[in-house]
């Protein structure tokens, strides 16, 4: 018998060896998951590392160049002068689909800064990868993680930069790895940001007893979340680390099990999970850095995390700080559907395409919504506005659910961007302000194709939503703002861009009316006082919206948008 190592810090629940019935389920699992398109073809993935290949040869020349230029007097050094590129990120945990980016670090020799990669590493990408192959560059230095994004041979990448500030040579070994936490000494703060990726996947894989059988568990639990509109970190939902540790703490509870069985218990661990109690793949470690390691007891901050998942490597993190209210209530009322589901599903007497169903959150789940709609003149400058914009929306929703008139206010997990094409600042004033008249036919809204099995939405009964002081339902009293400074020319048309949010709202009980005017002044404040805020360029609006005036867009096709109510029942 191999001797067996215990993954986790509790013994496992079980160990039984997968039965013939759980064996089949996942079997159909494995087929669900195909049919739905999550996997790509094995020329698909071919192309990929070809792809990495081809970044480690310019990630060596890069290093190569620049010791050069720093030690031209030393030979030796030149000559062994290398890099090293390592992925994280959906391509590292094995769970990509058909339009995954390839999430890469590059890691250099001490003598290699962040400005060398900056200087030289976009050209030499050029140079060294055949013409036209490389689209779509953007080179972002002052980004919380600074990076560069582009498109090779039509794969998305996302290339962070990371020296180590220890080694004045990096090892010829293709084992070496960032394991070692003394090789985080002397890096600055977005170097830390830049490795941890790569430390944080390679330990999950690394606390997992079955890889393969993590990675169809969590493919599993990914497609269910996104589906359900639960999977998305700047909204304030558990992001794709989070969700694969709470699918990797599972597995090690039922080593040996089957995926099928993996995502059934999950849903049954997941929903009685006794929060806030964090979820930990290994005990949190200490370390050579003066930086701070997540831990409620030392830290007031981190007792308000209400569902704390720590990521395994040193300096451990909570991956969830940003879980709001809200969004616990609908995780864990998904949690608890889904583990009746899959009970189902696993004895088969449900298929399970049925966990995969979409959610209903146009169709069904609110009567009021939130509508926060920033609008810029030129699509770089949205770019930025916009990831500012949805950076910050989670805090409205959490001065939202602190409304006495609400019980609950969900964001939905993505941003609508549209595209429209103005004659005059009439027109303009009214797209800032939410409107979709003038709307370039050829936007195209991003929202993943979904099968959909959505009845008529019921019709809502709740209290009328009053705008209190406001006027028109409207939320947005002062909807001028940030346009003043500009005339655009009469006669150009001109297109602007527009990302619009929408929350759904739930009425507290007896609640009568709704006065959100505080919140949203404080919501316009907050991001307009942004020190990159050009009222010039930039504009934000946030207004109330009933499901029966949602945009057009939100539904797809087979959706049925909600209808004002009849008086009769049908
Ligand atoms: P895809 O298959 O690419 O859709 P993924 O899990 O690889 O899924 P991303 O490429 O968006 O998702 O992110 C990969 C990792 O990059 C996850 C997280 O560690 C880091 N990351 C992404 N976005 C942010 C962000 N805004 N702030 C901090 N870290 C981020
Ligand atoms: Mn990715
Ligand atoms: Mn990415």
């Amino acid at each position: 018998m191999e001797s067996e190592r215990t993954y986790g810090l509790t013994p496992p629940i079980s160990t039984a060896l997968p039965t013939e019935a759980e064996k089949q389920s996942n079997e159909a699992l494995m087929q669900e998951l195909h049919d739905q398109g999550t996997f790509e073809t094995a020329a698909e993935t071919q192309k990929r590392h070809q792809v990495l290949a081809s970044l480690q040869k310019i990630t060596d020349a890069f290093v190569k160049k620049v010791a050069m230029e720093k030690e031209p007097n030393n030979p030796v050094l030149i000559r062994d002068a290398r890099g090293k590129i390592f992925t994280y990120g959906s391509f590292r945990l094995g769970v990509y689909g058909p339009g995954s980016d390839i999430d890469t670090l590059v890691v250099a020799p001490r003598y290699v800064t962040r400005d060398d990669y900056f200087k030289y590493f976009p050209e030499m990408l050029r140079e060294m990868t055949p013409p036209g192959s490389i689209e779509n560059m953007a080179v972002v230095t002052d980004a919380f993680v600074p990076i560069i994004k582009f498109e090779y041979s039509g794969i998305s990448i996302d290339l962070i930069f990371s020296r180590i500030a220890t080694l004045k040579q990096l090892p010829a070994d293709p084992k070496w790895n960032l394991k070692d936490n003394n090789l985080l000494r002397g890096l600055d703060e977005a170097e830390l940001r830049s490795v941890n990726g790569t430390r944080v996947t390679d330990d999950i894989i690394g606390l997992v007893p079955e890889p393969a059988t993590f990675r169809l568990a969590l493919r599993a639990i990914k497609l269910w979340a996104q589906r359900r509109a639960i999977y998305a970190n700047i909204m304030g939902f558990p992001g794709g680390v989070a969700w694969a540790m709470l699918v990797a703490r599972v597995c090690q509870l039922y080593p040996k099990a089957a995926s099928a069985v993996i995502v059934h218990k999950f849903f049954h661990i997941m929903r009685r999970w006794p929060w806030p109690q964090p979820v930990l793949l290994k005990n949190v470690e200490e370390g050579p850095l003066q930086v701070r390691v997540w831990n409620p007891k030392l830290y007031k901050g981190d007792q308000f995390h209400l569902m704390p998942i720590i990521t395994p490597a040193y300096p451990s993190m909570c991956a969830t700080y940003n879980i709001t209210r809200s969004a616990m209530t609908i995780i864990k009322q998904e949690l608890e559907n889904a583990a009746h589901l899959t009970d189902q599903i696993l004895c088969g007497r449900r298929p399970w395409k049925d966990l995969f169903v979409k959610h209903t959150f146009f169709t069904q789940d609110f009567k009021y919504y939130i509508s926060v709609t920033c609008a810029s003149r030129t699509k770089e400058a949205h770019k930025v506005w916009s990831g500012f914009v949805e950076s910050k929306v989670r805090v409205l929703v959490q001065s939202l659910e602190r409304h006495p008139s609400i019980s609950l206010a969900r964001a939905f997990n993505k941003g609508y961007d549209r595209v429209h094409i103005c004659k005059n600042d009439a027109e303009i004033e009214q797209v800032q302000n939410g409107s979709l008249e003038f709307l370039n036919k050829e936007t195209k809204v991003a929202e993943p194709k979904t099968k959909t099995e959505d009845e008529l939405s019921q019709a809502p009964t709740a209290p009328a939503v009053e705008g209190g002081t406001q006027e028109n339902g409207s939320a947005d009293q002062n909807t001028s703002n940030g346009t003043n400074g500009t005339s655009a020319t009469a006669e150009e048309p001109m297109e602007i861009y527009t990302t619009t949010h929408y929350i759904g709202l739930t009425l507290a009980e007896g609640a009568k009316s709704l006065d959100l005017s505080y919140q949203v002044n404080e919501f316009r404040e907050l991001v307009t006082a942004w020190d990159k805020y050009d009222r010039d360029l930039n504009s934000v609006s946030i207004q109330h919206v009933r499901n029966i005036a949602l945009p057009d867009d939100v539904f797809e096709p087979g959706e049925v948008k909600p209808v004002k109510p009849t008086k009769r029942k049908a």
